[in-house]
């Protein structure tokens, strides 16, 4: 049996820990310089250039029902896109500013078409909320983000009262948690060196749960969607650990109390998370597959992000990248949905992972490299009833202990062990 406890939480995790697998979507003004979602900050662009996004904002092409096939068909359950990212610019229609894209050619609140989109083909949906708003009048510029130096943050910094900027997040999750129905994901980010600075210093610091006032925002949160899962960066610990662009090798656990914690790596196609359009970096289909199995194999899930051109489509880049997930989902999306970490005492040989189904019935081996035809588990003697390839359901012959074979006879045997025979060639699915 695999029927891991991880630690209590408010939120309800239950279907996220069966689906696995989700979509992120990356879009917001930086899609038009089209070099990474930090430019304004990596280049010191001036409001006045960045205005010009603005400005021209018109993503004639947003199609978010092409998304969410494309999601759907790649095996993908949910999806967590933008609402606002760290530039401050809204892609819906708030009340609360007038950076929206309401306000741009575009004209339109690209938040609620994106929500009926992803809602009609059955994936739930997610919000992601940046605190960091390099945009807001209010919000203090730190020193170390964005990097500037520091007497002119200083300056900048006199008038700015963060309050206000807490009260205006709290409304705009007001917004979102009122206006588009139910919302399965709430996806804060993020808050950097969690220490609080003191009265003349806090410039200096970075910004934390204080700052945010994230006590008071969860619970809007939580007051209007009580279910919703809540990710840990607000500086609190809710629902949700999001290693980022790293692969846990092993289940997350909890620092202090060492307890299993509902986790979920967010990664990229190409390495940054706005559309690049020069971007030199992207993955393999291979690694695109062993991310995934990787994750599940540790008991976590895997948000894959997209990041959409200016005109609101994905490039083909990314769109090869979601066929190669929905090609290798089509037949083995039964070792990902509902499944987890191995059951304790079940190792994977080298370049191989297990996933288990929940109830523990089946287990799955995942061979990042083609063995020779005698593939060897330790361990599993005696515990496998019947074994085939996950791909076309052939059945896969096996022994215990000892290999059936004249020129092993002089090869250590583990009795333990049991010994699958493969195909001496990788049959083609
Ligand atoms: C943040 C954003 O800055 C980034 O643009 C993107 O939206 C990503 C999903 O989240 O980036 C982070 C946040 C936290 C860490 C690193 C990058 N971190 O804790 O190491």
């Amino acid at each position: 049996m695999t029927s891991y406890v991880t630690c209590q939480t408010p939120g309800d995790t239950s279907w996220f820990t069966h689906d696995r697998f989700g979509m992120f979507i990356h879009f917001g003004l930086y899609a038009m310089p089209a070099r990474h979602e930090w430019v304004k900050t990596n280049e010191k662009i001036s409001e006045e250039h960045y205005d010009l996004y603005f400005k021209h904002f018109n993503p004639d092409l947003y199609d978010p029902k092409e998304w969410a096939k494309q999601a759907k068909a790649a095996g993908m359950k949910y999806v967590v896109m933008t609402t606002k990212h760290h530039e401050g610019f809204c892609l819906f229609d708030s009340k609360y500013t007038d950076y929206k894209s309401t306000n741009t050619p575009c004209g339109k609140d690209l938040i609620k078409e994106y929500v009926e989109a992803f809602r009609s083909e059955g994936l739930r949906v997610g919000f992601y909320y940046s605190l960091i708003d390099w945009h807001h009048p209010d919000f203090p510029i730190d020193t170390l983000h964005p990097r500037r130096d520091d007497a002119d943050a200083l300056q900048q910094n006199e008038g700015r009262d963060m309050h206000k900027y807490a009260e205006y997040m709290r409304n705009q999750v007001t917004e979102l948690l009122t206006n588009y129905g139910k919302i399965d994901i709430l996806w804060f980010d993020f808050s950097y060196d969690g220490q609080d600075g003191e009265g003349d210093q806090s410039w200096m610091k970075g910004k934390g749960k204080n700052d945010w006032e994230a006590e008071k925002l969860i619970a809007t949160a939580r007051s209007l969607q009580p279910d919703i899962i809540i990710d840990n960066r607000t500086d609190i610990e809710q629902d949700l650990w999001t290693p980022e662009q790293y692969q846990p090798v092993k289940w997350v656990t909890h620092p202090e109390t060492g307890e299993l914690v509902t986790w979920e790596a967010c990664q990229t196609f190409s390495g940054s998370w706005g559309y690049y359009r020069d971007e030199q970096t992207w993955k393999s289909p291979e690694m695109l597959i062993r991310m995934l199995v990787n994750t599940v194999s540790c008991g976590g899930n895997l948000l894959m992000n997209v990041g959409p051109t200016s005109r609101g489509y994905l490039d083909s880049r990314a769109e090869d990248a979601l066929k190669v997930y929905a090609d290798w989902m089509k037949y083995n999306s039964r070792s990902i949905y509902g499944c987890t970490m191995a059951e304790p005492g079940i190792t994977a040989p080298a370049d191989c992972r297990y996933t288990q189904s929940a109830d523990g019935s089946r287990l799955y081996l995942h061979l990042f490299a083609y063995p020779f035809a005698h593939l060897r588990l330790p361990g599993m003697a005696g515990k496998v009833e019947y074994a085939q390839f996950l791909h076309d359901g052939s059945e896969l012959l096996f022994t215990e202990g000892a290999i059936d074979h004249f020129s092993a006879k002089n090869e250590t045997e583990d009795s333990s062990d049991l010994i699958l025979y493969l195909p001496a060639v990788k049959p083609s699915s």
